[in-house]
């Protein structure tokens, strides 16, 4: 064997264990590269006498096509193994069965406040929001509740420092949105939010829980405009059939203060275990809003008054359907939400 044979013998050695790109670079540079054995080869051609000189070139050039060829053919059939390996690991059988995927539906209690923001703004209402960590001032203070009032007794609150608190109701938003336009504009806003109490949970109470607050500020804004206004919300969610009764109240922020009872649903009046026997079932706390909350929020009280109204929806869901617990509505077991999946 010549020295061709040799190095041609050496390379497919190595050709036939490369097997990445490195591997293949490496090799070609090895001997066809600058510094190459092939190159190298090419020196021996000024020892050479004139005659042996192009005989030799043309064996040094056939070698490095031959080697070169070879590269690029094992480069090839390297990728084409890579692409192969690659496309029988993502290999999908359409033929096994999917996997299910789980359909999310609306909270009950998304549904409920959906409701209710529709029949409003369809009233001519505009639905507001405010924050849930809320300052003392606009929890309590503006809304007639100064420090140390007694009533604040009847909201146990989760306080953050001396003048910041979880907001016990939505109340406050009515104040915030007074503000907004300076006791100047009328105002008709509804605002759903959750709200937060110290109060320990059982099957009708729960720490955290939801409210929707309406508030009406106009020229000429009457308890006869509240009455009415009640009534529609109670037939929208209890059924055209129903009525609503006022009884005296009291709420530090408005006066006249009410709570309003629906005629009970099941048994029209009657009276049954649902509504205790008495044929009527308490929704909410409303009443004119109070002159000191209109002062504090820049209206004149002579040239307007308003009405005022707080529905915890929670109750009127448990109402509605029929539920037992408060806590339903906040474990997640699937079984009880999915009985509202429409
Ligand atoms: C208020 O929070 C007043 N801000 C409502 C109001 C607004 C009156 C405007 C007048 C004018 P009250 O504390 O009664 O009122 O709460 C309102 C409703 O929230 C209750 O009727 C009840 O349905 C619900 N609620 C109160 N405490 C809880 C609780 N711990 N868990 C679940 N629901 C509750």
């Amino acid at each position: 064997m010549d020295a061709f044979d040799t190095l041609k013998h050496a390379f497919h050695a190595r050709l036939k264990t490369s097997q990445t790109d490195q591997e293949l670079a490496q090799l070609k540079a090895d001997y066809l590269g600058k510094k190459g054995e092939v190159t190298q080869l090419m020196q021996v051609m000024k020892d050479l006498s004139e005659s042996e000189r192009p005989v030799y070139g043309q064996r040094v050039n056939a070698l490095k096509k031959e080697l070169s060829e070879a590269l690029n053919a094992h480069k090839k059939a390297l990728e084409k193994a890579l692409l192969e390996a690659q496309l029988a690991a993502e290999k999908i059988d359409v033929t096994l069965p999917g996997d299910r995927v789980q359909l999310g539906a609306r909270h009950i209690l998304s549904s409920i406040v959906e409701s209710i923001e529709d029949l409003f703004v369809g009233l001519g209402y505009q639905v507001k929001e405010g924050p849930e960590i809320e300052s003392d001032e606009f929890n309590f203070e503006k809304l007639n509740l100064p420090k140390h009032h007694p009533a604040r007794d009847m909201q146990d609150s989760f306080y953050i420092d001396p003048n910041t608190l979880l907001r016990t109701h939505t109340s406050p938003v009515q104040v915030r949105t007074m503000l907004e336009v300076g006791g100047q504009k009328p105002v008709k806003i509804i605002c759903p939010g959750k709200v937060y109490r110290r109060d320990d949970d059982d099957a009708t109470h729960s720490h955290q829980f939801m409210q929707i607050e309406g508030l009406v500020v106009d020229h000429h804004t009457s308890m006869a405009d509240l009455k009415g206004t009640l009534l529609k919300m109670a037939q929208t969610m209890f059924g055209a059939d129903r009525t609503i009764r006022l009884r005296p109240s009291y709420f530090p922020f408005t006066e006249p203060s009410v709570e309003v009872d629906v005629s009970c649903y099941n048994c029209d009046g009657a009276g049954c275990s649902i509504c205790k026997h008495t044929g009527y079932i308490e929704i909410l706390g409303a009443g004119m809003v109070h002159d000191n909350v209109l002062k504090m929020s820049g209206y004149d009280p002579k040239e307007y008054q308003g009405f005022a109204f707080g529905i915890g929806v929670e109750r009127i869901a448990m109402l509605k359907y029929g539920i037992e617990d408060i806590r339903h509505f906040y474990t997640n077991d699937m079984r009880f939400l999915r009985m509202f999946n429409q």
